[in-house]
């Protein structure tokens, strides 16, 4: 059995963590979201790379779910006492990555090329690739007509500002990463983790080649929705904001024409029916990833329901 997950943030990296706990690891390739990197200090961060690769290497921050564990924060204190931006919390070990991955990009190595060797160095066996090579920057669009980029929403501004729409820069020329048409080719199945669909799923979907590869598999999603609000993160605020209400039913219309399940949470029970008659089929379980055996629990779920989608 070999799959596909695309995948973003922390309910991404719970989902993908779980997953290689069910299946052998060298058989779940991931798709993980670029739209969120950027940079800073002159160096290119990669959020959700990172918090996929550090979860999967069982080194990340258990209290945040992004960052380092048993981290310190020296260089960061020393750099803001001379000036220098603190809105964005790079801890000492997590800097090593970004100092790292930087150089090797300047020396030309691609983005691809750089996250296989730090999953080789942190003994991760499923195959972890950035969504693009290219750049791709995601921008909130916020009602008072101005773009922000993604960062300086979500963590500067602490997704504070009125969305009204996205912005995926540099999404037109963009191409998947070099393995990725391969690999959804060779997969039985392609799953969508429990990431925000807007900003999370969303640029990795965008990618046209992607999109287009995807339509010839079948896909199940699972709801990062529960009791219409988000698990994690601003997903319900953007519905909300963009006039349309959080709830399971409206993952389903979101992803509609692309996938063949969407599995959804107890609490949404009464939403089947709707989901079903948007011809998708909805699978009900508990989707609450609290602990390892959960994510464990969640993925074995959704795979043998994937397995089954017509
Ligand atoms: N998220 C925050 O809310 N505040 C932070 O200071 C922060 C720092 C950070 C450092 C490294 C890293 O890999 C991720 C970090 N994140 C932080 C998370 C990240 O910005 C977002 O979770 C994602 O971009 C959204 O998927």
């Amino acid at each position: 059995m070999k799959i596909v997950i695309l995948a973003g943030g922390v309910g991404g990296a719970k989902f993908v963590d779980g997953a290689v706990r069910v299946l052998p690891a060298e058989d779940v390739t991931i798709i993980v979201n670029t739209g969120d990197d950027f940079e800073l200090f002159g160096l290119y961060i990669a959020p959700d790379l990172d918090t996929v690769c550090y979860t999967l290497a069982g080194i990340a921050s258990a209290e945040t779910g992004w960052g380092r564990k048993d981290e310190s924060w020296n260089a960061l204190k020393n750099a803001t006492a001379l000036g220098g931006p603190g809105w964005f919390n790079v801890g000492d070990k997590d800097l090593g990555t970004h100092l790292e991955r930087t150089r090797r990009l300047q020396q030309g190595d691609t983005l691809t090329a750089v996250t296989q060797a730090f999953c080789k160095a942190w003994g991760i066996k499923s195959h972890v690739f950035p969504m693009s090579d290219t750049r791709v920057s995601t921008f909130v669009k916020v009602k008072d007509g101005s773009s922000l980029p993604f960062q300086s929403y979500f963590v500067e501004q602490q997704c504070r500002p009125v969305v009204s729409g996205f912005e995926f820069h540099g999404i037109e020329q963009a191409k998947s990463a070099p393995g990725i048409l391969d690999a959804i080719e060779r997969c039985d199945y392609v799953i969508f983790a429990p990431s925000n669909p807007w900003v999370s799923i969303g640029p990795i979907l965008a990618i046209k080649d992607i999109a287009n590869a995807i339509t010839k598999k079948k896909v199940a999603a699972i709801s990062p929705i529960v009791g219409g609000k988000a698990i994690k993160g601003p997903a319900a605020k953007m519905y909300q904001e963009l006039g349309i209400e959080p709830s399971a039913y409206s993952i389903a219309r979101h992803y509609q024409g692309m996938i063949q399940g969407l599995v959804i949470d107890q609490i949404d029970t009464t939403l089947a029916e709707k989901i079903e008659a948007c011809g998708i089929i909805p699978y009900v379980t508990d989707t609450i990833m609290s602990d390892i055996n959960a994510r464990q629990r969640l993925a074995d779920e959704v795979m043998k329901f994937s397995l089954k989608l017509p």
